[in-house]
Formats: C-alpha cells, sequence, structure tokens
C-alpha cells in the first residue's frame, strides 16, 4: 500500500518465486513443452545494456508462452572459455578460472536482479570439468567416425595473440580480436569435416525458411556456398624431366571449353612448384613470396591488377586437343575447388584481365548479342546461342553444360559435380583456457584416443601469469608433468596433445546439456533430448548468423546420425535483437557514450528498463537509448500499479454485468496481444497495456468506480500483460487483487468475442447543407477513408447531377459536408 516504490518491490519476490519454484518446467507430460532459449552470456565483466535487451525479449517469449499454458524451459548458463580470461590472467598473475568465475557470479546476480523467468537449477558453464568432459567425448565419437582428424596445412596465423585462427575469426585481413595483420603458417591442426555435411546443411535450411530471419539464411547460403558444374581432367604434357600429368578443374561453365585459351593454377598450391619446368622455377619461387604477403581478401578483390608467371608447361583440352599454355596466379584460390582453372577470358571478368594483361588469346563461344570481349574488355555471361564450339554449337547456355557433361563423361574426362565453398572446421588452438583435446601422442601406436572412463583430461591447475602467456605453442607443452603419460595402448612413454579446442565446440552442444545437466551416462539424456528438442525459440544476436548458427547445426546432425536425438535442426526459430546505442552509435569506451546497466536499474528500477527495452522498437530494430524515456515508463508503471489500489470487488467476482464499454476495450487488448505476441510485436502490446491503463483510470475515477467488476477484470488483465514485460510490478498488482503468486503462472485470459465485435457509428454525408446520406462505419475510420466513402455515395452522386466539388469537410468519424462548385 501506499506509493509506488519500486526498490521495496523489488525486494518482496524473488524469494517468494524461488521458493515456488515458478520457473521450474514440471516436464511431466502434462503441458505441452516448449525450450525458450537465449545464446548463453561470455563472463566478460558484468552485464551491459545488450544483454538487457537481448534477455527481455528471450523472457518475453518464455512469459508468454508460460502463460499460455505451456510448459516452458528457459535455462541459462555460461559460455566460460576463451581467450579474455587468459589475457586477464596473465596480466595478474592468476589462474584463468578465478576471473572466469568470480564474472560468472558477478553477472549471475545481476541475472537474478532482472528477474528473468530462467530455470536456474540447470545452470552450467562450459568450463567445469563436468562440462567439458562431454565436450572431449563428443570430439572422440567424432574421430571415430571420421569427422575429426589432423592435417598439415598452412593456417591462419595472429602473429600477436600466437594462436590460429578459423576463416571466419579473420576481418579484412586481420585478426577479428586484436587487429594485427594475420599471416599463413604451416602447422598440424585438427579439423572437423563439416564439409562432409555441406549438403544437409544447405538443404535443411527449407525447414527454417519463415522462422528464422531471411538474412541469416541467405548469409549462410552464401558461407556454404554451393555451385553446380563439372570436373574436368586436362592432359599436362611431358616437358624436359617432367613426366606427364593429369589436372583437374573445377567450373561452373563447361559450356563454354572450346572458348578456353589458358590454364591457370594457384601459385600458392604446391601443384604450382610441382608442374613448373626448370626454366621457370626461379621466376615462381619470386612470385610465391610475393603472393605469401597478401591477405585472401586482398587477393580476391577483382579490382586488382593481375599477376602470374608462365610455368613453362601445357594443357591439353580434353573437348578439342587445344594445347593451352599453364600459368601460376594469385586470382586462383589454392583452396576452392581444385586450385585450378579452366581460363574462359571471353566469359570470365578474371581470366580476360589476365588476358590482356599477358597479351593471352580471347575467343568469344557463346554469342549473346553483345559486343565481342575481346574488343569491348568486357566479359559476357548472359544467356545466348553457343559458338566456334563444334558439337556444342547452337545450343543454349544450360543446353551446353549439359551436353558438355555428356562428352567428357562419355570420354572418361570428366564429371558433374557440385562444389561447396565451406571449409572444415579448424578447430585447435595453442591456447590454455579451452577443452584439452582428448588425444594422445604414442611413438608407437601413433594417435591414440584417451579412453572415455579417463574423461575429463583435466586442465593443469597450478599453471598461472606468465606461463600461460602465448608462445607460438600450446602453454600446455610446457607443463611436463602433465604432457607426459603413458600410452594407453602399449604403455609405453607418450604424449598429451597439447591443444585445446575452439570454445565455439562447446557453444554448439550446450542448448543439449542443459535438458540433463547432471546426466553422467553422456553428454545429455536422449530421453530429455526426444522431449525437448528443438529449441521452440532462440534469442541472441545477429554477430552469430553464420558459426555458432552453423556448428550447433552440423553438431545436431551429426548426434542424429549417431542416433542420440530424433531433431534434425537445433532451433525451430531465430530473432535477433537489434543493438542498444546511445546517440545512434553503438556504445563504446573510445566514444565515451557507454551506458551502465547497473545504474540506470539502480535509478529507474528493472522493470523501467525492462520495459523500455521492449516499448522502444521491435525486438529486431535497434534501440537508441538517448531516444528513450525509462523515467516515462517508470511513471506508467505506478500508474498502472495505483490501480490496484481502487479495485475493490472481491477475487473471482463475475465481470459479466460490468461496465460494456471496458469490457470492450479488455478483450480487445486480449485478442490484439495475442496476435502480436506470436507476430513479436511485444513493442506494440506494451501500448495496447498502455491503453488499457488509461480507460481503467478513467472508468475508475469518472465512470462506474472501483467496485464495478468490468474494473477488476481489466486491472487483473493489466497484471497478466505486465507480467511479460515489467514483473515485479505485475506481481505486486496480483497480490493487491488478493491473489496467490504468482501472475506468471496465471492462465491467459480468454478473450470473449461478443464483447471484441467493433461497434460502429453513423456518419451523416450532407450536400450543401442538407443531408443526403447515413454511413455505418468504424469509430476509428479515418479521415481519408470517409471522405471516400461519402463521395462514393449514390444518393450524393445524384444529388450533384455531375456539378464539380469545391470543397470537402471532413469530421471523422460523424460528419461529411460536401460543398459543390
Ligand atoms: C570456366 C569458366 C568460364 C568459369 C566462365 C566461369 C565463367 P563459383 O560460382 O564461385 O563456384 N574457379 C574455379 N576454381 C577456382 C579457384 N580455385 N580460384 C578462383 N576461381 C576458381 O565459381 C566457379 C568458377 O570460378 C569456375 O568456373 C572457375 O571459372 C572459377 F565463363 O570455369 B569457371
Amino acid at each position: 500500500q501506499g506509493a509506488y516504490s519500486f526498490p521495496s518491490i523489488e525486494a518482496r519476490w524473488p524469494a517468494v518465486w524461488d521458493e515456488l519454484g515458478v520457473f521450474t518446467p514440471r516436464d511431466d507430460g502434462t503441458r505441452e513443452r516448449r525450450y525458450v532459449l537465449d545464446m548463453f552470456p561470455y563472463p566478460s565483466g558484468d552485464l551491459h545494456m545488450g544483454h538487457a535487451e537481448a534477455f527481455a525479449m528471450g523472457d518475453v517469449v518464455a512469459r508468454y508462452w508460460r502463460l499460455k499454458g505451456y510448459d516452458v524451459l528457459h535455462p541459462i548458463g555460461w559460455d566460460s572459455f576463451g581467450l579474455p580470461a587468459e589475457n586477464a590472467a596473465i596480466k595478474r598473475n592468476a589462474h584463468p578460472a578465478e576471473w572466469t568465475y568470480a564474472n560468472i557470479e558477478t553477472q549471475a546476480a545481476s541475472f537474478k536482479r532482472y528477474a528473468l523467468s530462467l530455470d536456474w537449477s540447470r545452470r552450467l558453464h562450459t568450463s567445469d570439468p563436468e562440462y567439458y568432459r562431454w565436450t572431449q567425448w563428443l570430439f572422440l565419437r567424432f574421430y571415430e567416425r571420421g569427422l575429426a582428424y589432423r592435417k598439415n596445412h598452412p593456417v591462419n596465423w595472429c602473429p600477436k595473440d600466437q594462436t590460429v585462427l578459423a576463416n571466419e575469426q579473420v576481418v579484412n585481413g586481420a585478426c577479428e580480436r586484436c587487429g594485427t595483420p594475420v599471416t599463413k603458417k604451416a602447422l598440424n591442426q585438427w579439423y572437423f569435416k563439416i564439409t562432409d555435411y555441406a549438403e544437409r546443411l544447405l538443404d535443411d535450411m527449407t525447414e527454417l525458411e519463415g522462422h528464422w530471419p531471411e538474412r541469416v539464411l541467405a548469409m549462410q547460403r552464401n558461407w556454404i556456398g554451393r555451385s553446380e558444374g563439372a570436373h574436368v581432367r586436362f592432359t599436362i604434357e611431358a616437358e624436359g624431366p617432367q613426366p606427364e600429368r593429369e589436372v583437374t578443374v573445377f567450373t561452373t561453365r563447361p559450356d563454354t571449353l572450346y572458348g578456353a585459351t589458358f590454364f591457370v593454377v594457384a601459385a600458392d598450391a604446391e601443384l604450382a612448384s610441382e608442374l613448373v619446368a626448370p626454366g621457370q622455377a626461379q621466376a615462381l619461387s619470386e612470385y610465391q613470396d610475393r603472393v605469401k604477403a597478401l591477405s585472401e581478401i586482398e587477393r580476391q578483390n577483382t579490382d586488382r591488377e593481375k599477376t602470374g608467371v608462365f610455368l613453362g608447361r601445357y594443357a591439353v583440352n580434353p573437348l578439342n586437343g587445344e594445347k593451352l599454355p599453364v600459368w601460376a596466379a594469385d586470382y586462383v584460390l589454392a583452396e576452392y575447388g581444385t586450385g585450378a582453372i579452366m581460363a574462359v577470358p571471353a566469359h570470365d571478368q578474371r581470366d580476360l584481365d589476365f588476358a590482356k594483361a599477358f597479351g593471352l588469346p580471347v575467343r568469344a563461344v557463346l554469342d549473346t548479342g553483345e559486343e565481342d570481349p575481346a574488343v569491348s574488355g568486357v566479359a559476357t555471361n548472359g544467356e545466348g546461342t553457343i559458338i566456334n564450339s563444334g558439337p556444342l554449337n547452337g545450343l543454349s547456355k544450360a543446353e551446353g553444360i549439359a551436353k558438355a557433361i555428356e562428352i567428357v563423361q562419355d570420354a572418361g574426362t570428366g564429371e558433374g559435380t557440385i562444389n561447396y565453398r565451406l571449409r572444415d572446421w579448424l578447430l585447435s588452438r595453442q591456447r590454455f583456457w579451452g577443452a584439452p583435446i582428448p588425444i594422445i601422442h604414442c611413438p608407437v601406436d601413433g594417435e591414440v584416443p584417451v579412453p572415455d572412463d579417463e574423461l575429463p583430461v583435466r586442465l593443469p591447475d597450478d599453471l598461472r601469469g606468465e606461463q600461460l602467456a602465448p608462445k607460438g605453442t600450446s602453454p600446455l607443452a610446457a607443463a611436463e608433468h602433465w604432457v607426459n603419460v603413458t600410452c594407453p595402448r602399449c604403455g609405453g612413454p607418450a604424449k598429451r596433445d597439447t591443444d585445446t579446442m575452439d570454445t565455439f565446440v562447446d557453444s554448439s552442444w550446450y542448448y543439449l546439456r542443459y535438458l540433463s545437466p547432471d546426466y553422467t551416462q553422456g553428454p545429455f539424456d536422449p530421453e530429455a533430448a526426444r522431449r525437448w528438442m528443438p529449441v521452440a525459440q532462440y534469442v541472441g544476436g545477429v554477430e552469430h548468423a553464420i558459426l555458432h548458427l552453423l556448428y550447433s547445426r552440423f553438431f545436431t546432425k551429426v548426434l542424429k546420425d549417431m542416433g542420440l536425438i530424433d531433431a534434425d535442426e537445433p532451433f525451430a526459430a531465430l530473432m535477433n535483437q537489434g543493438q542498444v546505442l546511445n546517440g545512434g552509435k553503438a556504445m563504446s569506451k573510445s566514444l565515451g557514450n557507454g551506458v551502465d546497466l547497473g545504474e540506470q536499474l539502480d535509478t529507474y528500477g528493472v522493470d523501467a528498463v525492462r520495459l523500455t527495452m521492449v516499448f522502444a522498437s521491435p525486438p529486431e530494430d535497434d534501440v537508441d537509448w538517448a531516444d528513450v524515456s525509462p523515467s516515462g515508463s517508470a511513471k506508467f508503471l505506478a500508474r498502472a500499479w495505483r490501480l490496484g489500489q481502487d479495485v475493490t470487488s472481491a477475487p473471482g467476482t463475475d465481470p459479466s454485468g460490468g461496465d460494456r464499454a471496458l469490457r470492450a476495450v479488455t478483450h480487445r487488448t486480449i485478442a490484439e496481444a495475442e496476435e502480436l505476441l506470436d507476430a513479436h510485436k511485444f513493442n506494440v502490446v506494451v501500448a495496447k497495456t498502455m491503453e488499457l491503463v488509461n480507460a481503467t483510470r478513467k472508468a475508475i475515477d469518472s465512470g462506474p468506480g472501483g467496485a464495478d467488476p468490468a474494473v477488476r477484470e481489466a486491472v487483473e488483465t493489466v497484471a497478466v500483460m505486465l507480467s511479460m514485460f515489467a514483473p515485479y510490478t505485475a506481481e505486486d498488482l496480483w497480490a493487491a487483487l488478493g491473489h496467490e503468486p504468482s501472475v506468471a503462472n496465471a492462465a491467459w485470459p480468454q478473450h470473449d468475442p461478443s464483447l471484441t465485435v467493433e461497434e460502429t457509428v453513423t456518419a451523416v454525408v450532407q450536400v450543401a447543407g442538407k443531408v443526403r446520406d447515413r454511413l455505418e462505419v468504424a469509430p476509428d475510420i479515418s479521415e481519408d477513408a470517409l471522405r471516400e466513402l461519402a463521395l462514393s455515395s449514390q444518393n450524393v452522386a445524384r444529388v450533384l447531377d455531375g456539378r464539380g466539388i469545391r470543397t470537402v469537410i471532413v469530421r471523422a468519424p460523424k460528419l461529411v459536408n460536401i460543398v459543390p462548385a
């Protein structure tokens, strides 16, 4: 009672919710299950405004579904391995666990204060041995299936962080974390064979259509990069000491085989060094040194001047026997297709630029009606008719592609194929704070998996500070007591693998661990996965559009193949929340425009901050904190809360005899809220709730008064609506209305359709001041709509009898006055 005071309300409820276990799912099959998941946080410092927004959105979904009667699972945990903890430990001469777990406690306290409807009993941390034991177990299952393998390969290397980076972690040629230019280094590294799943990862996206943001699907499709085409084998003629050999190219345009005028291999591929004639070897090696200094991005820049070296060899075109000079160039990538191409300068701009730079011939083989590329300098790639191509002449592009594939297939010199841009996932890291790779290297037995019953391979806990600093090899290599073991197979001396796993491995399966966090027979209980998977609503930032989501989808498919889960896809629906900006710009230290979440919560209260986040815009849009008003939200909440003081009817009062106008507002609010929530227009639901609060206040002060049962019905509806956005205020209001906690378990109110039918009003249409028609219209009809309706009236037309109109005066919804010319 008394005035609205958020600190006292915030103090009242958490213990009650805990005690009642409000947010623990029953999991007993009495209700349909729904799994709501927020992307779990990384424990860097305390929660920030971005967390506050994302988690507010996810909580609306969880709370809405709970009200609708679903058994909702909404867990929380931490993605707690990773470099920042390690760097902090080096700086403070500490162990990464100290920084990590201290931050987790800080964030956990903030999450609790923020009153998210989370089931805390399922909390997990990926850096706990109980968790990474199963990350390692999964690695071993992948290994057994041939999906985890090691190869010596040039990899992206950050000279500052002294670790390898996945392609995805290289941004504009620089380390995503520290901005240092990335170089290449040949290392023996572990990979997951995600490329085996490229087709399924692409095909199964049709299931996600309409449930994931289209741009995320587009980014995934693009990343997987499917190209239909052909492998065609060219014979490289013998030259001096070098024997004849075959080299395969990948082409999406086998219809242009007759237009090939030269042949190019990637300068940095081993193939280039193998093919080069002795006389050109020096030139090639100089060229290779230049190429090494370039980033992938620079190499793929099509505007760059074309460079290359003739290798002194000739490739024979299997279709027409023509001899093509073989070049090495950097615009052909070692990592894509086969690393070798047939160059068709007339129809590929990169090839044309190269041909011009080195005076190589250009031959058009598809007549598109455009100017000859040899003259215009512009390669043509539209539709047309094939020319200069023997058996392909006269065909269209598509027919030509099919026919050319048929010819090479019959001749045994090639076949149709599908190529993917997706590369295998480089998962090993030369860093400390991650899950150790559970492999032992034995001089006798080679790679030997750590036996399952010896998992987890724990990180040593005596390394700290400088001992963790990057040295180019994993810090674990220096921990001799840890590295030196006996081989599980032969019992002889052996060494542990000293790399740790990319933290994306940890986060590729955490959503499954939540389902049975204490399960000891495996990473998760398959029965629990059957009950809960897939996640019905996943919520998180668009920065995870590619990697995390792709990797999780890959893990899910492998687990499905292992028979451990039924779902094909982990996340049935995805919502990407916008960013929280300040003054139109992302918050950053350098701009000094950061807003501290804790201060906002202290000043305005949790509910006001949450409500402001949700009210500001639809979830996908950015929120500019400079444009919103948490104090306005706080005032509204106080206003809503005060309604509870003025309801004088008893709980359970039948509302049917109550004020009909207010009941109509209440029931319309319920009906609309349901549709709006399903469409994720949470901000509009807040606006509707505000209207309901205003209508109720009016009914109390200048209408039927607080004893009217319609007022109780309206305020109960306000409490239920608010429970999704402002859980503390809603719970207090619910209690003021005489209900037991918790409003989170209140049933979603049923709207009565007979109360929501739109009433109509009568609009009078006058011509020259005389009433000529009466129209039944919606009370909220717009002026334009009413004007149009009046002007199309038959009565009006008859009276005007072809006269023009001087003006039309509209007073929606009641009156239209037409003044004839
Ligand atoms: C002949 C040709 C003629 C091509 C033509 C294109 C147009 P997407 O669609 O991206 O898969 N290519 C193949 N491997 C390459 C590599 N390692 N580095 C650079 N380019 C490579 O591209 C496939 C096309 O890109 C292939 O088809 C090949 O050029 C080139 F009128 O072959 B094409």
